[in-house]
């Protein structure tokens, strides 16, 4: 691939313009405080997602590997996508497993993956286009709730959205991200999703609290990120990290906890906080399905499921839907 990887940002590289400033003020300035996950992947929270993958806690990952190692070649044979597409790709390591399977069949014209985090994408890119010669890679700095409309050009397609980051949305939003997903597909086109599903809740926690803290600094790392790209000045290591499972809703909530007062001041979003002792950020939410639920999500989103595969433990799902 001589030229490279090509890369579209369509989300502005300055992030307290992109958006952040919004979701803060939105986001901590009510109650209960909340602040998008999307904000925890700049470079620093991407490498230590990457770690946390590599955490023998944290099962998602292998699970998913596993599934993808099975699969990927019966999804090559039967799609007839000639553009794959990945959502919130990251270091797009696990997706090898499919392109490999989809260049094996010679079909496998364009690689686009799309993720917020700059650097780490152009790194993936640049190594994909290494990789696969004979497919364009044609990157996306972007979220993928906003820029979803930037996909309508690519048909036949197949859209990956791995991981379990669906999860991360709360259910009205992933109501209107399947809708506007399905906007963006074709009759034919294809989404493989990956999802994490309900289990016991002592395996969830072990998962969302290693010993070693690489979770927990993942998380508070969101408050570095408010520290620098706002001028704020949160006391990060005046906070504890509390993950807890949420069975009524059926999700992991990652919070972080202020142990004592705190007065914040965060000049780029115009904001004061006044933290209570005690009082809580929700900063992910890391939501666990069932095969029913995924049936009736995608449905209403007018995506009908081919298969469902799951990993010998029933621990993590990927799903094939048609529109
Ligand atoms: C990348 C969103 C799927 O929810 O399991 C891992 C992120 N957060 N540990 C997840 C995460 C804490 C992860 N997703």
């Amino acid at each position: 691939n001589a030229k490279g990887p090509k890369v579209d940002v369509l989300l502005q590289s300055n992030w307290a313009a992109a958006g952040l400033v919004q979701d803060v003020r939105r986001g901590l300035g009510t109650q209960p405080r909340t602040l998008p996950p999307k904000w925890l992947y700049d470079d620093a929270g991407s490498r230590l997602f990457d770690q946390i993958t590599r955490l023998p806690e944290y099962y998602p990952t292998e699970c998913e590997r596993a599934i993808l190692r099975d699969a990927a070649a019966d999804i090559a044979a039967t799609s007839h996508a000639t553009t794959v597409v990945e959502l919130g790709s990251g270091t797009s390591d696990k997706t090898r497993l499919l392109l490999d399977a989809f260049s094996d069949t010679g079909r496998l014209e364009r690689f686009v993956p799309v993720d917020v985090s700059e650097e780490t994408l152009r790194e993936a890119a640049a190594a994909l286009a290494a990789r696969y010669p004979n497919t364009s890679v044609e990157a996306v700095v972007g979220d993928f709730t906003l820029h979803l409309g930037h996909l309508t050009r690519y048909t036949p397609k197949l859209i990956a959205f791995l991981g379990g980051t669906i999860g991360n949305l709360y259910v009205e939003e992933r109501g209107a991200f399947l809708g506007a997903l399905a906007d963006s597909m074709d009759a034919g086109d294809e989404l493989l999703l990956g999802t994490d599903l309900v289990k016991d809740a002592d395996r969830l926690i072990t998962a969302y609290d290693d010993p070693g803290g690489v979770t927990e600094a993942f998380v508070k790392n969101s408050l570095h990120v408010l520290n620098r790209e706002l001028d704020a000045d949160f006391d990060v290591d005046a906070f504890s990290y509390v993950p807890f499972w949420d069975r009524r809703m059926q999700r992991m909530d990652l919070r972080l906890r202020a142990e004592m007062p705190q007065h914040v001041t965060i000049p780029g979003a115009d904001l004061e906080l006044d933290l209570a002792s005690g009082e809580e950020i929700r900063v992910e939410i890391s939501t666990k399905f069932t095969q029913e639920r995924l049936h009736d999500e995608l449905g209403a989103a007018g995506l009908e499921i081919e298969r469902i595969w799951t990993d010998p433990s029933d621990s993590f799902a990927v799903t094939l839907a048609r529109k």
